[in-house]
């Protein structure tokens, strides 16, 4: 896969993208990431790319000419899915990413200040959200989003693991790990876990995934399974 992102702040995406397990995916070559100064495409004098909304309002605009000049640029007369991160677009959830994580290529539109041109939407196929909170740039979003698609890339190590464990514990949220060593400043890993016995272990790990999400999120749970007896993920389970 390969992603574009058009923003005013390239310096923010330096350290997030060499380090971590993108910088892997970039390193293994099933990912590609290439980040782009809305800047650098502006046509006045000043490298002004934002303006005052018509009709008056708090704020600036993202003005709509760089955009288009640098999506232009940057798709070259390739096709990608041009998506703009807002709080405006859909919420990102595990779901969208698997959708997304099937593209070739992926083109990511920062938004800043109070928001862009509404004539950029012309050039634009989907608006997504990482959340029910504003931020000053789509930089962030931009990042997570990125991060969310690229360890779901097949042949990103791990990307197969992870998606069988996944499924494992169902539309649920995760149960306790542990690792070495067994006790620690008094604090015991549970007995089940040292003894081997791969039942006793699935059952006890099935019994803390419900108990974990009928405390941190009931709402992912069935109203049978909040009564304790039917183990059954929802039909929109995220996992
Ligand atoms: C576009 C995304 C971009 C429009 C971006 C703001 C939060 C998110 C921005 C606006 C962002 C998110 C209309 C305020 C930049 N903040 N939740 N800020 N408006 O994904």
């Amino acid at each position: 896969m390969r992603i574009d992102i058009l923003t005013l702040f390239p310096e923010m995406f330096g350290g997030v993208f060499s380090a971590s397990m993108l910088g892997r995916a970039q390193a293994g070559g099933l990912v590609e990431i290439h980040v782009h100064n809305i800047r650098d495409y502006t046509d006045n004098k000043h490298k002004k790319a934002d303006d005052y909304p018509f009709g008056g309002g708090a704020g600036l605009i993202l003005m709509a000419q760089p955009i288009f000049d640098c999506m232009d640029a940057v798709l070259a007369g390739e096709p990608a899915r041009r998506i703009l991160l807002t709080p405006r677009g859909r919420t990102l959830n595990q779901k969208i990413a698997k959708e997304l994580s099937q593209e070739d290529r992926l083109v990511l539109l920062c938004g800043h200040y109070e928001g862009v041109d509404e004539r950029v939407m012309n050039i634009i196929d989907d608006e997504i959200s990482i959340g029910d909170y504003v931020l000053t740039g789509g930089e962030l979003p931009a990042m997570v989003l990125a991060d969310c698609l690229s360890r779901l890339i097949p042949g990103v190590l791990g990307s197969e693991e992870s998606a069988a464990d996944e499924s494992f514990s169902d539309g649920m949220l995760e149960y306790p790990q542990y690792t070495r060593p067994a006790s620690f400043r008094g604090m015991d890993v549970p007995e089940v876990l040292l003894n081997g016995h791969h039942a006793k272990i699935q059952a006890w790990r099935l019994e803390q995934a419900r108990l974990k999400t009928a405390l941190n999120r009931p709402d992912l749970l069935k109203e049978e399974t909040k009564k304790g007896e039917v183990i059954e993920a929802p039909d929109d389970a995220w996992l």
